[in-house]
């Protein structure tokens, strides 16, 4: 199939998925074509199966607003057209969806029709999404679209309280590939980041106020009390001064590292042991299944969609929103036993197993194939 996939390309969880969604489906011999405002972060290969297509929005002085929306659906047509793509695949309602839903329409003005699926990630319903300004607009290219997904059972059941949805949502979780966590990747270079006793504890996120980087920064401080440790804040975003003030403030600014945005995911998570995620709230976690597939155990809140991926007493452990306390004592627990990390460990590879890439990526296939006949009828 030929694959048009619209997406953010930055470091957000929706853009990965999206980017190694379309390298797992080239691999298959689909052709993928990515249409986006910059070439995605993960997608470091332009192959024979692999296309980037770049929407500039031309500066223009009467705008206040630059037109993105329509830039994309003029370049979707475009791309669509040229390439004869099959199927539309965005990512992120918002405008994604939208876009796509006015690219299709102009398609059908030429007699071409094609199906789009929507895949719905979080914030585009959760926190965006639902604001009074954008809510008539993403309930459109919600019932407009062909097929509809969700990452997770929450999200599918937040988005059919908070809308009038009168499609189908279709829940596909998302997903990893396990070959890039495999056990002989040896290039882990732990002695750089501490010494031989102490533990390493990773937060990876964008640092918005959704992730609570505050809490963090209070759990390490509760652990690090008790165990030698140092904490890895991996990301960038508007709450990074806050959570940097913080450790300065506790007096440990010289045991937690900010590493900004990285590239290099799988080295920091291969000598990981611990992972927080103490998020407001979380569609799906993808930073979290990361980790698990690392055998990196995770303390997370069990808000959103984080219980469909870390198992309570399994691969880590959820406590309510800001139980910093309780967060603190279940990282202590998992790290003062080396038996007891070692089974934590090997639980978290287990339960990111069943979210195996090659699994999920049959279930779009699926997909794709009924969003013709959902077109048809
Ligand atoms: O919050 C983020 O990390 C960014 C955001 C995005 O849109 O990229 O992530 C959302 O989608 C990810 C991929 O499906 C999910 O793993 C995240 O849980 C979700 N974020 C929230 O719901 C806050």
């Amino acid at each position: 199939m030929k694959i048009a996939i619209v997406c953010y390309p930055t470091f957000g969880g929706s853009g990965v998925v999206a980017t190694e969604l379309g390298l797992a489906l080239a691999k298959k011999g689909h052709e993928i074509h990515f249409i986006t405002y910059k070439q995605p972060v993960r997608l470091a290969l332009l192959t024979k199966n692999v296309h980037f297509h770049e929407v500039n929005v031309p500066e223009y002085p009467l705008f206040q607003y630059q037109p993105y929306e329509l830039a994309l659906s003029s370049k979707l047509l475009t791309v669509i057209k040229q390439h004869k793509i099959d199927i539309l695949h965005v990512h992120y309602a918002i405008p994604h969806a939208y876009a796509g839903y006015m690219a299709k329409k102009m398609l059908k003005e030429e007699g071409i029709e094609i199906p789009m699926v929507t895949t719905l990630h979080g914030t585009d319903i959760t926190l965006v999404g639902s604001h009074p300004l954008y809510k008539p607009a993403v309930t459109f290219s919600i019932n407009k679209s062909d097929v509809v997904t969700a990452v997770s059972e929450n999200l599918k059941q937040h988005t059919l309280e908070l809308f009038q949805v009168k499609k189908t949502i279709e829940v596909i979780p998302n997903f990893i590939d396990l070959q890039k966590a495999h056990p002989e990747f040896t290039d882990c270079q732990r002695s750089q980041m501490a010494e031989d006793h102490e533990k390493i504890i990773t937060h990876i996120s964008n640092f918005r106020k959704v992730k609570r980087v505050g809490d963090v920064i209070k759990i390490f401080y509760k652990i690090q009390e008790k165990i030698p440790a140092r904490m890895l804040m991996v990301g960038d975003g508007p709450e990074r001064e806050i959570a940097e003030k913080l450790s300065r403030r506790l007096g440990i600014e010289d045991r937690v590292m900010f590493l900004g945005n990285s590239n290099e995911i799988e080295k920091i998570l291969c000598f990981s042991d611990l992972f927080l995620l103490p998020s407001e709230t979380e569609s799906f976690g993808l930073s979290a299944l990361e980790a698990m597939a690392f055998g990196v155990p995770i303390i997370s809140t069990n808000t959103g969609g984080l219980p469909e991926v870390n198992q309570d007493g399994v691969s880590g452990f959820l406590s309510d929103v800001a139980n910093i306390q309780q967060m603190a004592e279940n990282g202590i627990y998992i790290l003062s036993d080396p038996h007891i990390h070692k089974s934590f460990k090997a639980n978290a590879k287990n339960v990111a197993a069943k979210f195996n890439i090659h699994e999920i990526v049959k279930k779009y296939e699926a997909v794709y194939e009924s969003s013709f006949s959902n077109l048809l009828t």
